[in-house]
């Protein structure tokens, strides 16, 4: 589907009001968040009824950000999130394109038959699912493509509050400005947004000197103590279990962008980030050039993402996550020595 399609369907659903479900993804991120606030304050305006939800908490770094005290949490609110679900004429699903990535809401979604519209930036939407979709792994966030979708309506439905969620989400989704900036119009997207007065002086305080002193000290720890530089697959591994993160008090968010810190180093093309959460070990791949961590992720961690940037989760220890981990780099050596 064209981007000329996806305008005229959009438009043919929006004429008359309709009640809409907007959702992203589990583990929300600014990009998340800034797509699904901008995207409902553009319907509210537009004048449809919109309820907002994702699966669990957003990081605390995120909660300042206009209208974010309006989202629903499904695993605190499941009852207002049906209701909000049962209602709806459509859903919106907004950062993620695979209803596994729903979270606690993937089960009520699968039930509701409701009609889907898909709008991001990930690899492999089966867009056969959505009544409209727009997909498109060239820009910088889904953020950018909810910008593009305000614009399409016009320029006088952007205001304060709708740049700066927009801003949140494109300077968070290229850890600002510094990868997934394939194409000018992303700078002029964010101009725009400046000139409707985002500041990105104030998104970048905000969002990234918040550490409390426990997650500056869980980065040092991570990075002194438990990262394993692997020269001969120009990678490295970081892992945290839980009694790890415990003795750091560990908030959802303390572990974002550990991850990147790895690539950091000169010759380094890919960082591994392995957790340990309820039970369950969550890995964050990080990488540079062409080397897919989408494609390692999905084959082998029941994940997957961007190019540069994915995630995948096991049911097992830590200790077999990492051994799965080191079992797999020989497969993918020479792609990553020859970046
Ligand atoms: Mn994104």
């Amino acid at each position: 589907m064209s981007k000329t399609q996806f305008f005229q369907t959009l438009d043919e659903v929006l004429k008359t009001p309709k009640r809409i479900a907007v959702v992203s993804h589990v583990n929300p991120d600014g990009d998340a968040i800034g797509s699904s606030l901008a995207f409902s304050q553009l319907l509210r305006k537009l004048g449809h009824d919109v309820g907002v939800m994702v699966s669990n908490d957003f990081p605390e770094f995120l909660a300042w950000m206009p209208g974010a005290s309006t989202i629903h949490i499904y695993d605190k609110e499941a009852d207002a999130c049906n209701q909000i679900l049962d209602r709806a004429d459509f859903v919106v699903m907004l950062d993620f394109n695979h209803l596994s990535r729903a979270g606690l809401i993937q089960d009520k979604l699968k039930s509701l038959e409701i009609k889907k519209i898909l709008i991001d930036h990930h690899r492999d939407p089966n867009l056969e699912e959505f009544v409209c979709a727009l997909s498109d792994t060239q820009v910088s966030s889904t953020s950018e493509l909810v910008a593009e979708t305000v614009l399409h309506f016009g320029e006088q439905y952007l205001d304060e509050s709708i740049a700066t969620n927009i801003l949140v989400g494109i300077v968070t989704d290229t850890g600002s400005f510094a990868h997934s900036m394939f194409h000018p119009q992303t700078f002029t997207i964010c101009a725009k947004m400046v000139e409707w007065s985002a500041s990105y002086n104030q998104i970048h305080q905000l969002v990234y000197d918040t550490f409390s002193e426990d997650r500056l000290r869980l980065l040092g720890y991570a990075i002194s103590n438990k990262m394993e530089v692997l020269d001969e697959y120009a990678s490295a591994i970081i892992s945290l279990n839980k009694e790890e993160l415990a003795q750091f008090h560990y908030q959802i968010g303390d572990t974002e962008g550990i991850v990147n810190y790895p690539l950091s180093m000169k010759k380094m093309v890919m960082s591994v980030l392995v957790t340990e959460r309820q039970g369950v070990i969550r890995l964050s791949f990080r990488s540079k050039g062409s080397f897919s961590v989408h494609e390692l992720a999905q084959k082998y961690f029941n994940g997957g993402g961007h190019t540069n940037a994915a995630g995948g989760t096991l049911s097992c220890s830590m200790e077999d996550a990492l051994k799965l981990l080191h079992q797999v780099l020989p497969e993918y050596q020479e792609m990553l020595v020859q970046q």
